[in-house]
């Protein structure tokens, strides 16, 4: 007999145009053979890097949501939160992760803050130190190196740390002082290459993918590998197993991106590649 449908609340924006969030982690964790159970923090009409957007903030609903899925007595296997609007919504989080996890539960955050050495539209220090401490519920988190650098308080020249592998090393393991079991830091730009460079604290041992850099940075591509190694995850497989074929299928998918010339705010090709996540 085939094992139940594990499930995952998701808790991310649902943003139109931009494939990235819930349109990226509700397709990927259904081919990984996992149920997304999505807990809407915001509905967009694109992602925040269009030149402009309009959207609804649910934070008034969230707890509406979570009231009826207390009610059906639902059991998660994972927790995975993304984009959160401002510091109110990371804070109702965690008391949602003390709610509704059980010992069992994995709880993945990717702490959205920013990209490319500069924060996200609305977020500053603040909600840096928010993400820190829910950081600290995490059993894996999955920050790019501009995140890494704001949630350590150091200044984020992605230019000159990025050059340094030993020292991005040193930065996981640091991160995971403030909880987590295993930090990915993800996209690290070097050369001619990407690096992915993750840090498992039980074991006390770094694992790394690198891939060739294809084209500019394209929307959602750190929600699609996280996605990828929460659906693997869940579904047992190890971290390095899981950021193996996260880096595999994103590449696919941003070399196909390339070729079609797409507008890096719309994201990339991940449709086509699917099938490399078949469960
Ligand atoms: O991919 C991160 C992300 C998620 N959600 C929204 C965003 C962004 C990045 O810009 O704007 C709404």
């Amino acid at each position: 007999m085939k094992m139940a449908v594990p499930k995952v609340a998701a808790i991310n924006d649902l943003s139109g145009l931009g494939k990235c969030s819930l349109t990226a982690a509700i397709p990927i964790l259904s081919v990984c053979g996992v149920q997304a159970v999505p807990m809407p923090t915001a509905v967009l009409s694109n992602q925040t890097a269009f030149e402009s957007y309009t959207g609804i903030d649910l934070s008034m609903d969230m707890p509406m949501i979570a009231a009826e899925w207390k009610k059906r007595k639902v059991s998660f296997d994972g927790i995975y939160t993304g984009y959160l609007s401002g510091v109110s919504q990371v804070e109702w989080v965690e008391q949602f992760m003390q709610e509704f996890a059980n010992p069992q539960t994995k709880i993945f955050v990717d702490p959205v803050l920013g990209d490319e050495g500069v924060y996200y539209r609305g977020f500053g220090d603040e909600m840096c130190q928010a993400m820190k401490k829910l950081c600290g519920k995490a059993d894996v988190i999955t920050p790019n190196l501009t995140e890494v650098l704001f949630l350590l308080g150091k200044k984020a020249d992605l230019k000159a740390e990025s050059q340094n592998l030993e020292q991005i090393r040193n930065y996981a393991k640091q991160l995971s002082k403030l909880g987590p079991k295993t930090v990915i830091i993800t996209g690290v730009s070097q050369g001619e290459k990407i690096w992915n460079i993750g840090y498992s604290a039980k074991e006390d041992s770094f694992f790394e993918v690198s891939t060739q850099k294809t084209g500019e940075g394209y929307s959602g591509t750190g929600d699609i590998l996280t996605s990828v190694i929460c659906g693997c995850m869940i579904k047992g497989e190890s971290p390095q197993k899981a950021l193996k074929k996260a880096a595999a299928f994103l590449q696919a998918s941003i070399e196909e991106a390339v070729e079609d010339k797409t507008d890096p705010n719309e994201g990339v090709a991940f449709e086509h590649h699917l099938s490399l996540l078949f469960d």
